[in-house]
């Protein structure tokens, strides 16, 4: 050391500026302000040599495995058995009533023929032709399909082909589904919207907005009037085409609809389809909702999954962009950091909301309810169950207490 220290100095009074050492470190570059015990903790050796890799372990929040689960699911009972010739997807979140369970979710019958066929007659999407329906349950396994919630528009109305994936929200003793809309006809360059409607009773009846509560941005520009969607002269905004999986959460005061984007021109990147969240914020449930200037809020992910957690919103990130598969959360709503990463997850998960959140991060995880493709054109609703993984240990392996002890924690039951 001693040697590098002499050196640099007469390389220095000899006017070169290359040595290392000499350099200013930029703030964040200042890794003194580790402990000895925290780079043993991460196995780093030398704090003279940190990799990139190092570098990036000790920006690391101090985060134990709190945030780290794995799934499965199961197959549900009573009218959400699989039945043939039937489309229910995109539950809601579980909300309780009178010691009954409620969820929504979007309905159909009929196979999907796809685009390009009859567009009087064919559905392009199992999402196509759709419905809101309700089901209620004692005991979040056997559940019983109680009839129509919110029905599609007459002929000419903004959401006349299809209303569908809700999500319910409770404020203030009356109820609120906000749900994704499609008017007719349903061409690949449709648009997409977000609409609401609201009722005192959990068993309806509903009213529903007059119009969208939320719509894409309009600053894309099509290329030629084919009807393909990956042609275009500007892409616009993350949500320039379509606005989908709205969830409205009461955060601060305030109403935060969370939503997934997808924009025109949509590209496939290295993280797979570029696909990301925004949110939009109103002061009354009923809106009006203002997009957030700091939109997109995330890189990546697919249906939304959000919950309220220690002041903040955490938010399950799936499927799509280099962040899928983390489990995130930011202080403020907006801006997210990721938490940890899992295996997986189900799809369109619908959370319980009658969970205490505080618990644990993922304790609204525990169990609830997602879909399955049980073939392209029929998906049934299953539900999900979650686990902590607090350690590894091989069959056999002694470990100790508190190893065992969380161990029992990761049994799948
Ligand atoms: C899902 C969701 C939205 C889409 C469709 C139904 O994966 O992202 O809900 O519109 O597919």
């Amino acid at each position: 050391m001693k040697k590098l220290i002499f050196l640099c100095m007469s390389a220095a009074i000899l006017g070169l500026t290359s040595c290392k050492t000499e350099k200013p470190k930029a703030a964040d570059e200042d890794y003194s302000q580790y402990t000895d015990e925290e780079l043993d903790y991460l196995g780093i050796t030398n704090r003279e040599f940190l990799s990139a890799a190092s570098k990036r372990a000790l920006k690391w929040p101090k985060i134990g495995n709190e945030w780290f689960i794995e799934f499965s699911t199961y197959e549900l009972k009573g009218d959400f058995a699989y039945e043939e010739g039937v489309v229910r997807r995109d539950p809601s979140g579980i909300i309780q009533k009178d010691g009954k369970y409620y969820t929504w979710y979007t309905k159909s019958t009929g196979p999907t023929q796809g685009f390009g066929g009859d567009m009087e007659k064919d559905k392009v999407f199992p999402w196509d032709r759709c419905d809101i329906w309700y089901a209620t349950s004692t005991d979040g396994i056997t559940w019983k399909e109680e009839g129509m919630a919110v029905g599609r528009g007459e002929k000419g109305a903004f959401d006349d082909r299809s209303v569908f994936t809700p999500e319910i929200m409770v404020w203030d003793g009356m109820y609120y589904l906000c749900y994704q809309t499609v008017k007719s006809p349903y061409v690949v360059r449709v648009i997409e919207e977000v609409a609401l409607a609201w009722s005192s009773s959990p068993d309806g009846p509903w009213t529903k907005s007059e119009g969208p509560i939320l719509s894409p941005a309009t600053n894309g520009v099509w290329k030629g009037t084919e009807d393909n969607r990956f042609l275009v002269e500007k892409k616009g905004d993350f949500d320039s085409h379509k606005t989908h999986d709205p969830c409205i959460i009461p955060y601060k005061g305030k109403f935060y609809l969370y939503y997934k984007g997808e924009q025109m021109g949509e590209a496939m990147t290295f993280g797979g389809r570029q696909i990301r969240h925004g949110v939009a914020i109103a002061d009354n449930p009923k809106g009006p909702y203002v997009k957030s200037p700091y939109n997109p809020i995330s890189n990546s992910g697919h249906e939304i999954c959000v919950w309220p957690y220690k002041g903040g919103i955490a938010s399950l990130i799936t499927t799509d962009g280099p962040e899928r598969n983390t489990i995130q959360w930011s202080p403020d709503g907006i801006n997210f950091e990721i938490m940890s990463h899992i295996k997986g997850a189900p799809h369109a998960i619908g959370l319980n909301r009658t969970a205490d959140n505080e618990l644990e991060p993922t304790e609204i995880l525990r169990w609830g309810l997602t879909h399955e493709y049980v073939t392209a054109d029929y998906q049934c609703i299953r539900g999900f169950k979650s686990w902590r993984v607090l350690t590894h240990v091989a069959k056999g392996e002694g470990g100790s207490k508190e190893a065992t002890a969380s161990h029992s924690i990761t049994e799948k039951k």
